[in-house]
């Protein structure tokens, strides 16, 4: 047991933010972290398998891998890597360790703390009143949620979380299980994360997905990376557009702060890499004003539109846009409209700048946009992505090679837990297919989501919370109101892999139900299993474990899912789960039969690679009630910022996966070892009365009057555009308000908080 292991107290150190990514320190680093967590044979295991096409599938981010043929033998980078490796730490959690620690105690620990104790090795209960976890069977522990689950006055009072790293299988088995038993409370991850690009995707669009593959983004003639920082959160992804540079293309970068990654890229996987300045990725920087996306595209569109107007039939996709879409005319006059005062203070570009990104435009054939939650995070995300798609209608970059939309997914599953029907609000059909399938009728009503489902816990309309993956209380807004909401419930049930703050942050009665991760070999009662994941561009495919398990008390999600539904269920409706358990490729049977594009699904995934499930925009086909790609009118309101007030983007640091820091480092942003810091410019903080290296306390201000406050940060002066910050999450989760979400998409609006630094509180 590794309880040695110190609670971190920051020691802030600051070095000039690094100007490029990965290379040769990135790869050293990974190793580092792999080392501290296990052994080396361990360590070679999972890094020769990492991504390969026997091998298992990289439970970091959901970039894609190349074509079978064209991997690299060391198809991962330096964080995926630190994924898998801490996953698969040699360090053990066993019930001696819950015996030691109350949960009291186990509270009063940091994040870091929690994960760094290693992997969970048996089911654990803490009973009503008790103040430790205890050993339980997992019969008894699966009968205890069963017995609770059967035991609502409604089936809607209990709600069943995902985080994007569960596999196809097991997701499906859960959504069939929850809706089987009654309810489409399936909130999950995407809520606070993609949830705007799906809204504003299947409305303009009529699918929620992004259209291009990896081959696009190697041919694009032009490539916007808006909102997004793929040094640190998509590392492949420069590889990949290493090579789109390489083959002309040209790369835009959108953002906030200057991020390393976006400036220049070495390679870490070839010579060239290792030595020399690397490749400059982007082209042009705009470095935008919070929130000033959508004034940007605005402005992009009313060029493109005038550009038409001083030359007819040269710039805009007449054919297309008369052939596949509705809503022009009432667009083009809306954008007509927009002011340029408006955008320049909206984004805090000049004209110029704008104008030479138009020039790069009118000059590209095949255009192609990435964003990440630098848009989805925002009140006005929604709108955003739908001026983005205006934006790539006007020339018909969409549908085409080369061109396309990519909103570039955050875990390795996310997308796929979606098509497999992880969603509060499934569309009729698939409820149909179920119905079909499992002669069952699917309840209708939407469900809740992950903010609604915050507030049913908190008002007592659910009881139960039972968490498939993921840290629910440290992903969510507002954590002392969803702490208090998730203490409220009779139970709250965790399917997890290591140790979290969920864990702490318990109902009446809690369980821990440890689970295989990845790496793990999963062997059932007809064998060795296999379980399948989807990719940001849809690529499905195999993922198999090499590793011996964490422990022999571990069951599989697949085996955990189908126990719980086969004894909360009793055999109504008739649904095999014991058969399912047994043989995974039984469950991909029913996948084939149920959703869309996994037709004969056994057979296709057994290739190398897997396949590609088809966008329908991609064949011309928009599943809109127009059947066409539909222009939006979109009005950008500013977030009203108060004299003396900053808007906050909560961000993640170089050296974590969303809740969990595996160290306290930025080390392309130059932070060592802290990590309650606060980027500000240099200029509010002058403006502000503050210096840098200050200590202050995060006030957050909303409308209810309610004081959200962070304590004891020390401000960096950094180059952040004026007006905004940025700091940490989970740590800043307690600023952002439960009400403060985008419209539509209902998502927290995690990059953008308003706030004033406050001289830090007395310390405790
Ligand atoms: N190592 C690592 N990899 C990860 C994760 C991780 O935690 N660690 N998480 C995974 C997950 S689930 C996800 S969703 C993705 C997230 O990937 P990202 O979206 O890259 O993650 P964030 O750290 O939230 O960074 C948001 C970026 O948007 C910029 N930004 C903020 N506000 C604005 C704005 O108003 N306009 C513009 N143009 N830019 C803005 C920020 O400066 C920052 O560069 O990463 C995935 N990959
Ligand atoms: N303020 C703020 N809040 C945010 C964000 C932000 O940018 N700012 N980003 C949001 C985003 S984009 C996302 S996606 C969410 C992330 O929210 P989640 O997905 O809920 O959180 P993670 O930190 O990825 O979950 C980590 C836990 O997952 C469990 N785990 C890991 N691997 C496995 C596995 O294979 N099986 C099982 N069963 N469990 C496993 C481990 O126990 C680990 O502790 O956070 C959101 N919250
Ligand atoms: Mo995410």
């Amino acid at each position: 047991m590794s309880s040695s292991i110190e609670d971190p107290i920051d020691d802030l150190s600051v070095t000039e933010p690094k100007t490029w990514a990965t290379g040769v320190p990135a790869v050293t680093h990974a190793l580092e972290y792999s080392l501290a967590q296990t052994s080396v044979r361990r360590t070679a295991l999972t890094l020769l398998n990492i991504n390969q096409t026997k091998g298992f599938d990289c439970p970091g981010c959901a970039w894609p891998e190349p074509a079978p043929g064209k991997r690299h033998r060391n198809e991962y980078c330096e964080n995926g890597a630190k994924h898998i490796n801490d996953e698969a730490t040699s360090r053990r959690i066993t019930a001696d360790f819950f015996r030691q620690h109350s949960i009291a105690e186990l509270d009063g620990k940091s994040d870091y703390w929690l994960n760094q104790q290693g992997r969970l090795t048996e089911p654990m209960v803490k009973r009503p009143g008790a103040t430790h976890y205890e050993p339980i069977g997992w019969d008894e522990a699966l009968a205890l949620v069963a017995e609770e689950l059967r035991a609502l006055d409604s089936p809607d009072e209990a709600l069943f979380y995902t985080s994007g790293r569960l596999n196809n299988e097991a997701a499906f088995l859960l959504q069939l299980f929850v809706r089987a038993f009654g309810t489409n409370n399936l909130p999950d991850c995407s809520n606070m994360c993609h949830e705007s690009s799906g809204c504003a995707l299947q409305e303009t669009l009529g699918t929620g997905k992004g259209s291009v593959s990896l081959d696009d983004i190697h041919h694009a003639d032009l490539i916007f990376v808006v909102g997004q920082n793929p040094g640190t959160n998509h590392p492949r992804m420069l590889s990949a557009l290493d090579e789109t540079k390489r083959n002309g293309g040209q790369v835009i970068a959108v953002n906030t702060l200057p991020e390393a990654g976006l400036m220049r890229f070495k390679h870490p996987q070839k010579a060239r890499g290792v030595i020399g300045r690397g490749t400059p990725i982007a082209d042009q920087f705009l470095h935008i004003r919070a929130g000033g996306d959508l004034a940007l595209f605005q402005a992009l569109n009313q060029l493109l539109l005038e550009a038409e107007d001083a030359a007819p039939g040269t710039v805009l996709d007449h054919a297309f846009i008369a052939r596949n879409t509705t809503g022009f005319d009432a667009f083009a006059e809306h954008t007509r409209k927009t002011s340029w005062q408006d955008v320049l203070t909206a984004t805090g570009l000049t004209r110029e700048e704008i104008e030479k990104v138009h020039h790069r435009v009118l000059a590209s054939k095949k255009v192609i946009v990435c964003w990440a939650m630098g848009l989805t995070q925002h009140k006005h995300g929604v709108p955003t992505i739908r001026e983005v798609v205006n934006f790539l209608l006007l020339r018909g970059n969409i549908g085409r090679p080369g061109a396309g939309v990519c909103p570039v997914r955050g875990h390795s599953n996310v997308q796929g837990d979606r098509t497999m029907g992880i969603w509060e609000q499934m569309p009729q059909r698939f409820l149909d297919a179920l119905e079909s399938e499992f002669g069952f009728t699917p309840p209708t009503r939407h469900g809740l989501d992950s903010v609604n489902g915050i507030r049913a816990m908190h008002d007592g309309r659910a009881t139960v919370f039972i968490g498939v993956a993921g840290n629910f209380v440290r992903a969510t807004p507002d954590s002392t109101v969803t702490e208090r909401a998730m203490r409220k419930c009779r139970l709250t049930a965790h399917i997890s892999t290591k140790l979290n703050r969920s864990h702490t942050v318990c109902g009446d009665t809690a369980l821990i139900l440890p689970t295989l991760g990845r790496s793990d070999r999963d062997v059932q009662a007809t064998g060795e299993q296999f379980f399948t994941v989807e990719d940001s561009m849809s690529e499905v495919h195999a993922s198999r474990g090499k590793l011996a398990p964490a422990s022999p008390h571990l069951l599989s999600e697949v085996a955990i899912i189908a126990r719980l539904a086969r004894r909360t269920l009793g055999g109504r409706p008739a649904i095999p789960w014991e058969e399912f358990e047994a043989d995974y490729g039984t469950v991909r049977d029913r996948i084939a039969r149920v959703v869309p594009g996994f037709e004969d699904f056994n057979a296709r995934v057994a290739e190398p690679g897997g396949f590609r499930l088809p966008n329908p925009v991609n064949e011309g086909t928009f599943r809109t009630p127009s059947g066409k790609a539909v222009f939006t009118e979109n009005d950008f309101t500013m977030p009203h910022v108060p004299e003396g007030h900053l808007l906050l983007q909560t961000l993640r640091s170089h050296d974590q996966w969303n809740t969990v820091p595996y160290a306290m480092n930025d080390r392309y942003r130059g932070i060592h070892n802290a990590r309650r810091v606060v980027l500000v410019n240099p200029d509010d903080l002058a403006a502000l009365g503050l210096a840098d290296r200050d200590e202050v306390d995060l006030v957050s201000v909303w409308r209810d009057g309610v004081e959200r406050r962070a304590e004891r940060f020390v401000t960096v002066a950094y180059p952040t555009t004026r007006g905004s910050a940025a700091a940490y999450y989970p740590e800043t989760n307690v600023l952002v308000p439960l009400d403060s979400v985008a419209d539509i998409s209902n998502t927290p609006t995690s990059k953008a908080v308003v706030v004033r630094l406050e001289p830090a509180s007395a310390p405790h």
